[in-house]
């Protein structure tokens, strides 16, 4: 039976994203209201998450930060449809690409895109940052054989952090004068087009391109 689910989150967040996406997959109703208070800095908003970040779920009265935290969370709480393999290998390959997503590709996206917020996107002193970035791709491209989801026909956790990070690796690539193409991601770029087509990656992606857009 679900509980009154909250979201708070920014729409044009990857790891806003992934949860947004697991919420959708399991067909969970829920709301996104504004953030308590206004903003991450807010007594109201510390309270729900002493770290002063997004994503925060609250289920009922449980109350949950940390977007990998929380899409564990919810395939314990809800668990149909899985979102996880039931094998120990499984749920380990899966966990690997999470944490590869949340502790090396997402943060250095984060960097990349706060230097194009700030107008420093393609300078001399993000160079590094930009090769970093070209490096990650090329690792995750050598790990992946997507068949057509990265953990085989099932649609997993795994996948769920990449939607919008790919959208982000094609757009701060260019904005860095860098450019990462079909081309230089081959298997990265088939995974995205058949994860593409799934309703809760549209929708995502479409509410975190037009959140850049500024709508
Ligand atoms: N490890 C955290 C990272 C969360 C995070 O960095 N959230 C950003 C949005 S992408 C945020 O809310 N930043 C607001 C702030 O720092 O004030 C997670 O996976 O949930």
């Amino acid at each position: 039976m679900q509980q009154s689910i909250s979201l708070y989150q920014f729409p044009y967040s990857h790891n806003c994203a992934k949860v947004k996406i697991a919420l959708y997959e399991k067909g969970l109703e829920f709301a996104m209201p504004p953030l308590p208070g206004g903003s991450t800095r807010s007594p109201e908003f510390l309270a729900l998450n002493p770290l002063g970040k997004t994503p925060v779920l609250v289920d009922g009265a449980f109350v949950i930060g940390e977007s990998e935290v929380i899409v564990e969370y919810l395939e314990d709480r809800y668990p149909q449809p899985p979102l996880l393999p039931t094998t120990a290998e499984g749920r380990a390959r899966s966990r690997w690409f999470s944490r590869y997503h949340d502790l090396y590709l997402g943060p250095q996206l984060s960097t990349l895109f706060f230097a194009l917020h700030d107008g420093r996107a393609g300078t001399p002193a993000f160079e590094p940052e930009i090769d970093k970035l070209i490096e990650q791709v090329a690792i995750l491209e050598q790990a992946i054989d997507p068949q057509p989801y990265l953990l085989g026909e099932q649609f997993t956790l795994a996948d769920a952090p990449y939607a919008v990070s790919y959208h982000y690796i094609v757009m701060l690539s260019a904005a860095h004068k860098r450019p990462l193409t079909d081309k230089d991601m081959p298997k990265l770029a088939r995974w995205f087009a058949a994860a593409s087509q799934r309703p809760s990656v549209q929708r995502v992606l479409d509410a975190c391109k037009a959140a850049l857009a500024g709508g």
